[in-house]
């Protein structure tokens, strides 16, 4: 539709923006904090490992200073699940409680909303020796985690997200440094018992939070992407809806519906990986409730129909590059579509489309908690950063939102990635994504400075208009 009246960005929209505990914090080892699977993985080679990152966990002040002046009205973060268990479970570490008591008492402080994810990527290395997510005691120790932050932070913690990108952790372990490496008979079908077990970790949680905080509202955080067919072929049309409803849809139809989607099941019957369902599961899955959906966006998918054998699978992908699935869909690029330096397809519209599906299929209003460009920032010799390219892209996603928006879809916040300069999940820091530059490389810490790209002073410009132009 071509709006001739666009309708505004709701009153109280939260401008938000986003990071995680352990791109974004380092004191990776400091006041009692447990390693997570993350500080055990390999580092990929030419690349900074997560110890110090930008050191928020030091900085927390200057940078919650810096999110006020930017003028953000939300903040989403992530609990490091190693700093308030350090084992997963069992002693809590009142350190790493403290962390985050001053984090969100300092975020209110200056009037930013706390938007809490509670497990993003950093699983405690404690349970992964145990058999991580294979290992339904997982589901338990993630339950205690939970029911534990709620009681800690809940008397100021409004919104919660239960799970970052649950599906990129299925699909793109391996990039992302989160698959376990514990060999089994059969990987898939235990790749999918993982998965079924953090989706009934996910359900215990939205319940317990209704019970020990009703004024609360929690949400799931997928990664989601509408997913193009290469052509009008009704054979790649076939593809695309094979790829959605493994990649998007068996997650958040599971999180709002509780019920695996026919599609996803004869997916994984197939393969012989449908995972062991204990009595009871699906009852909990169908009687837990999202309040809203979280997701991130960056990128849509275009796919076309298999060709039946292992050139379907492609090379390696990660996040928004589509590793296809043999005799199910096969990857294609997109001919109408720029990529970044990192080989992102760049999709605004795709934005409108993706927001569209999820409104159409759960009615549930909608917040994004991921969106940006990962670019090679340049300082210039008199210190300022000309991100140019970063407001231009995200411009034309908030354009997109506004569409959206005026289509009619729910949506109440916009929290792009990311708040400040972090260490992408598997390309360095020198991919860079904030608002705040911090001043290291790769290798060389320096001094960690903070200093404001110019797209800071777009941002904020934008967020004081409440979006209208
Ligand atoms: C998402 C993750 C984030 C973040 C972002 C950018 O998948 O939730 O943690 O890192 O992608 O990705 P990358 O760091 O790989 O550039």
């Amino acid at each position: 539709m071509l709006h001739k009246k666009l309708k505004d960005f709701p009153k109280n929209f939260f401008w938000g923006a986003s990071t995680s505990a352990y791109q974004v914090e380092g004191a990776w080892d400091k006041d009692g904090k447990g390693p997570s699977v993350i500080d055990m993985a390999p580092v990929v080679p030419g690349t900074t490992d997560f110890k110090v990152t930008s050191d928020h966990y030091h900085h927390y002040k200057q940078d919650v200073a810096l999110f006020a002046e930017l003028g953000l009205k939300a903040y989403r973060f992530s609990i490091a699940w190693t700093r308030i268990f350090p084992h997963g479970t069992g002693e809590i570490n009142p350190l790493g409680v403290a962390f985050y008591n001053n984090l969100i008492n300092e975020l209110k402080a200056h009037n930013i909303e706390p938007i809490v994810t509670i497990y993003h990527f950093d699983l405690p290395y404690a349970l992964q020796q145990k058999g991580g997510w294979s290992n339904r005691d997982t589901v338990d120790a993630f339950a205690f985690y939970c029911e534990t932050l709620f009681e800690l932070y809940g008397d100021r913690v409004k919104y919660w997200l239960t799970i970052n990108e649950q599906n990129m952790m299925i699909l793109h372990g391996d990039a992302i440094g989160t698959k376990s490496t514990v060999a089994v008979e059969n990987p898939e079908k235990d790749l999918y018992q993982q998965n079924h077990h953090m989706l009934l970790a996910q359900a215990k949680a939205m319940k317990s939070c209704h019970e020990i905080l009703p004024h609360a509202k929690i949400g799931p955080a997928p990664n989601i992407s509408a997913i193009y067919p290469a052509s009008s072929k009704p054979e790649d049309v076939l593809a695309a809806s094979n790829c959605s409803a493994i990649r998007n849809w068996l997650y958040l139809d599971m999180a709002v519906y509780g019920r695996y989607n026919n599609i996803a099941w004869s997916f994984l019957e197939e393969r012989n990986a449908t995972p062991d369902i204990a009595e009871g599961d699906m009852e909990i899955m169908a009687s837990a409730k999202p309040d809203f959906i979280a997701f991130n966006y960056y990128s849509t998918m275009t796919v076309a129909a298999s060709a039946g054998d292992a050139s379907d699978r492609g090379s390696t992908g990660d996040q928004q590059i589509v590793v296809g699935e043999v005799g199910v869909f096969k990857g294609a690029s997109n001919p109408n579509l720029s990529k970044n330096a990192f080989g992102w397809e760049i999709d605004p519209v795709g934005f409108r489309n993706t927001l569209r599906d999820i409104y159409e299929r759960y009615a549930l209003p909608l917040i994004i908690t991921e969106n940006g460009l990962g670019a090679f920032d340049k300082v210039e010799e008199d210190g300022s950063i000309n991100d140019d390219y970063r407001i231009d892209f995200l411009q034309k996603h908030i354009d997109q939102i506004q569409l959206a928006i005026t289509d009619g879809v729910d949506v109440f916040g916009f929290c792009p990635w990311s708040a400040i300069d972090l260490v992408s999940t598997h390309q360095g820091c020198s991919k860079r994504y904030g608002f705040i530059h911090v001043n290291r490389d790769e290798f060389d810490l320096k001094d960690l400075k903070r200093s404001k790209k110019k797209s800071f002073f777009w941002y904020n410009a934008l967020i004081a208009k409440n979006g209208a132009k």
